[in-house]
């Protein structure tokens, strides 16, 4: 899968080096390239922000230095998809992640900084490539950054070989629509607290009953809204 990210901090994106994204990288499951914006402006200044038209506080990232960066960047075939990290988009959630690994090969996150990006850039691209405005949760971030990188973790860790066990994928929060259940190591005693019983007893079937009335119950206790009578 081929990742390109336009900033006008690509500092930001250092940490894409370090652990599993890291190694996928090298091993070339990955390739990711992180493009500063300001290298598509013209001005003296590289100016990237204007005021807003109509008023208010904070400034727009003007467009065409967005147009002249997604014009290099984007497929001429229109296969890629362009990923706009806000806090007024899709709700990101797991199935999102799957089909973004899964049906696309070619990801472009756009990171806005201040009130956002002018509107008509969104309208441009959309003739070229898909656009998909996507929201990490209801709370404000000073820019797309921090967003893009947890959802290109998210979605990295679904291209087949970047997690080593792909086991290990499956019985995890959101996979089956159900919080995960607690996990325990060794030892069986540690500082008076034990595991629960049924762990140490060896019975599949059991263990298996046990975790996922555990599921259920914390699902159930912290979020409610993903089960199905909610
Ligand atoms: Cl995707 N971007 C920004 N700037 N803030 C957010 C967000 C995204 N998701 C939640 N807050």
């Amino acid at each position: 899968m081929r990742i390109d990210i336009v900033t006008i901090f690509p500092e930001f994106f250092s940490v894409l080096d370090v652990s599993l994204l890291g190694k996928a990288r090298v091993d070339g499951l990955l390739d990711v390239h992180v493009h500063d914006l300001r290298h598509w402006t013209t001005d003296r200044h590289r100016t990237v922000d204007d005021t807003p038209y109509g008023g208010g506080a904070g400034m727009v990232m003007k467009p065409e230095p967005w147009a002249q960066a997604l014009s290099s960047i984007l497929r001429e075939d229109g296969s890629s998809t362009l990923v706009v990290p806000t806090p007024a988009g899709t709700p990101f959630r797991q199935p999102i992640a799957r089909s973004l690994a899964a049906e696309h090969d070619h990801l472009v996150f756009a990171c806005g900084r201040y009130e956002g990006i002018d509107a008509r850039v969104f309208a441009w691209a959309a003739s070229r490539c898909s656009v998909v405005e996507l929201s990490l949760g209801d709370y404000v971030l000073n820019g797309g950054e921090v967003a893009a990188m947890a959802m290109i973790e998210a979605v990295g860790r679904l291209v087949p070989g970047v997690v080593g066990n792909p086991e290990s994928l499956v019985e995890e929060s959101h996979e089956d629509g159900l919080l995960e259940y607690p996990s325990y190591t060794k030892p069986a005693v540690w500082r008076d607290l034990e595991v629960p019983d049924v762990l140490l007893s060896g019975h599949h079937a059991r263990v298996a009953a046990w975790r996922h009335e555990q599921q259920v119950e914390r699902t159930r206790r912290v979020r409610p809204d993903l089960l199905p009578d909610a």
